[in-house]
């Protein structure tokens, strides 16, 4: 058989979206390289998809419908047909909403495969049609979001080709050397030409290493730090009127607010010194083109949505913005235009449903009334891994009442608990469209052969459940060609011809040239007045979280990205994830206060649970913080991980996730 190339994208939760080359031959899949000639993937993947075979043909990977004979998460299951299985859930689902209404079902999702057909097409349709709850998809992004909707009313930022030109960079609670790989060239490029690279990160990162200039703050005083930057850059008269004066509104209503942050208040929180506070200052006032790089680690924590509109106000009393280069980039979904309406077809829900917070999981199974949660559909996720508090979380899957339908590559801690599986395709062997959170390509991933066994894509598993309940809208049927154009068709699209054909010979395409190399100086952003909103949001500007370690005994325990994984994608893959039991980062300092040594087993624990972790000594976190990177398979740690202890609170606005602000205690 010839072997077949095409042109794939990276399916994965990550800044950098590569674009790829796919090659299969034997309707089996050979190769996967970097696109040399794509600006930003330059050729090279990262450490992960480097070993992608090991994770595409895994012994664990799900090729038949299972039907659960066990009890509930004893991981117990016989393979049945597709007809049979589709047959008995379909029934299942009509009874539920016979009795309960369609509110009683309930998706879970969220990015387990980043194409747009996979997130958020046929599924959506599905459920509209049925008038499921609505699933508010909150838990990686939701605070950032709120406040640039506030700010910026849009997530646009510079173009991150633009930032070789940037000559100070402030990187903000994001550890690209981990997180966004292909930033790194950037980043590198800037500073061989002269550029200074500061990182804010509680935690001594690769990142941090990699380019000195590190305020290792306190976890969660950021908020203080920036307002305390603000105004200190106020009281100096430094102030860039020729931005703000034009392109902004509420400045004086921002500084109201950072005048409550003196210089001393502002060290006392942060635990920062005068002079690394003053360096940083004299950073900001002095070099251009200044570009601030926040991260999502920065707003998952209690103030998350104040911490991001306050480095946005301090970014454009900088005028970052004026220069190319330079400016505030923490994302650039925004840049990429699809036709939402056409391609969910909120249409199809008859009446209004009520929305459920996906970080809430664990309550909404086990507390909502009126009616009940009776079914849960999840793909594309692994909340019994990934979604906080955990306990809770089990608790509900435990259901004996529960119907739990799981759409998934494989047997994952959250497929343990169905009682239906379904076997989900790779996304190499399906067609889907790609945006970036990051960069400005549109790309197709075209399917380098048909899926393995007898796995199907998320649209064509949607495409089944309705078939198999009889819906009959059309629209529940629509073939995933259909479902790019309907994506696809909007007048910015048509403009710059982004259309089917033209992805279909170029592979990648770039977006969002309205924007121009200087968002919102060469155009306005889609805010009410055509200015940046500067005015304080509306909540309380004092900060909820973040008390320094001094004043408690507990421990801050934080769980950023581990290098080996996204999230807990690829922790079942031995040959990738070598680490034998969960680590617990720890300063030498609390090592010795506790009478520790290195491989010492602990409990870390706190009210909502405990996790077992075996401790390792590191100068990355601080004395008082302990780092376990997110997040191990149960498995690997006695059936449970480190979203035991990680609180499902939500953030200040929006809605987020705060799984930074988590307090525990350690016993040997
Ligand atoms: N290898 C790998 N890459 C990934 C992922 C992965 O799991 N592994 N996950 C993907 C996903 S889902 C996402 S959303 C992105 C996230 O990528 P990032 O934006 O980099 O976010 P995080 O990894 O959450 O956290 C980044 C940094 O924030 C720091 N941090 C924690 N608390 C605070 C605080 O209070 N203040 C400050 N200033 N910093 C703080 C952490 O120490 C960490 O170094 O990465 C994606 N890329
Ligand atoms: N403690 C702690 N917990 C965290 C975080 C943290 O920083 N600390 N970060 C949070 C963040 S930022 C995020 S984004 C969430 C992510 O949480 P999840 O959404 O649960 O992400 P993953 O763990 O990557 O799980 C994705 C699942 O989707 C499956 N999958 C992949 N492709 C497909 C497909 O095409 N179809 C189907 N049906 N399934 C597919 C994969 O096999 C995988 O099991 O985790 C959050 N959890
Ligand atoms: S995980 Fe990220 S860096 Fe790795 S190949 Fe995928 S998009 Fe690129
Ligand atoms: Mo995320």
């Amino acid at each position: 058989m010839p072997s077949l190339r095409v042109h794939g994208v990276c399916p994965h939760d990550c800044y950098d979206t590569c674009s790829l080359y796919v090659t299969a031959s034997q309707d089996r899949i050979e190769r996967i390289e970097a696109d040399p000639a794509h600006p930003l993937t330059r050729g090279f993947l990262c450490y992960k998809v480097n070993r992608y075979g090991n994770r595409l043909y895994h012994p664990e990977r799900l090729t038949r419908p299972l039907r659960r004979v066990g009890p509930k998460g004893s991981g117990e299951f016989v393979e049945v047909g597709w007809d049979e299985a589709l047959r008995e859930v379909a029934l299942r689902l009509h009874e539920v909403i016979a009795r309960d209404g369609g509110e009683a079902v309930l998706p879970y999702s969220f990015s387990g495969n980043m194409g747009v057909l996979a997130e958020s097409s046929l599924d959506r349709r599905f459920f509209y049609a049925i008038g499921a709850t609505h699933l508010d998809r909150t838990i990686c992004t939701a605070a950032a979001d709120a406040a640039l909707s506030w700010v910026f009313g849009t997530a646009v930022g510079p173009d991150p080709e633009t930032l070789p030109q940037a000559r100070l960079v402030v990187v903000w609670g994001t550890n690209p050397v981990v997180t966004n790989v292909h930033e790194i060239p950037l980043l590198d490029e800037a500073r061989r030409q002269g550029a200074r690279i500061w990182t804010i990160d509680p935690l001594k990162t690769e990142t941090a290493k990699r380019y000195g200039h590190h305020l290792p703050l306190r976890p969660q005083s950021d908020y203080a730090l920036a307002l305390g930057l603000a105004r200190e850059i106020i009281h100096r008269g430094a102030v860039s009127r020729a931005f703000v004066d034009q392109y902004t509104w509420g400045v004086d209503a921002y500084a109201a607010v950072a005048e409550a942050w003196t210089r001393e208040r502002v060290l006392q929180r942060t635990g920062l010194t005068g002079s690394d506070f003053e360096s940083l200052v004299e950073d900001l006032v002095s070099r251009r083109p200044l570009l601030f790089r926040p991260g999502y680690g920065v707003q998952r924590q209690r103030d998350g949505a104040k911490t991001v509109w306050a480095i946005a106000g301090l970014s454009a009393l900088l005028g970052a913005p004026l220069d190319e280069g330079g400016g505030f980039l923490l994302s650039n979904s925004g840049a990429f235009s699809l036709n939402w309406e056409r391609l969910t077809r909120p249409d199809l829900q008859t009446k209004p449903v009520r929305h459920m917070n996906m970080v809430q999981l664990g309550t909404a199974l086990q507390t909502a009334s009126a009616p009940k949660i009776r079914a849960l559909i999840v793909y594309n996720s692994n909340p019994a891994a990934t979604a906080p508090d955990q306990r809770q979380v089990i608790q509900g899957l435990l259901r004996p009442d529960l119907l739990t339908i799981v759409h998934e590559q494989m047997m994952t801690d959250t497929a343990r608990y169905a009682d239906w599986v379904f076997p989900a395709a790779m996304s190499f062997e399906t067609l889907d469209l790609y945006t970036s959170y990051w960069h400005r390509y549109l790309q197709l991933n075209v399917p380098a052969c048909p899926p393995w066994g007898q796995s199907v894509s998320n649209t064509e598993f949607f495409r089944r459940l309705a078939a198999a309940m009889g819906l009959s809208h059309p629209a529940l049927q629509a073939s995933d060609r259909a479902l790019i154009e309907d994506a696809l068709d909007t007048p910015e699209n048509r403009q710059a011809g982004v259309t089917w054909d033209a992805l279909c010979e170029r592979g990648a395409m770039k977006v969002g040239q309205g924007w121009g190399r200087r968002p919102f100086v060469d155009t306005p952003p889609p805010t009410a007045d055509g200015r940046l909103n500067l005015s304080p949001l509306p909540i309380d500007p004092e900060p909820l979280g973040g008390r320094g370690p001094e004043e408690s005994d507990d421990w801050i325990l934080l769980s950023p990205a581990r290098r080996e994984t996204i999230k807990s994608t690829f922790g079942n893959v031995a040959s990738i994830v070598r680490e034998d039991a969960p680590e617990l980062l720890m300063h030498p300092e609390d090592v010795k206060r506790l009478g520790l040594e290195e491989g010492a087993p602990v409990t870390v624990y706190n009210e909502r649970g405990e996790a077992r972790m075996k401790v390792r000594i590191s100068e990355k976190p601080q004395p008082g913080v302990v780092v376990s990177y997110a997040v191990r398979w149960h498995r690997a740690a006695g059936d449970h991980n480190v979203n035991q202890l990680t609180s499902a609170e939500l953030s200040d606005w929006g809605g987020g996730a705060i799984f930074y602000s988590a307090r525990v205690k350690i016993r040997p």
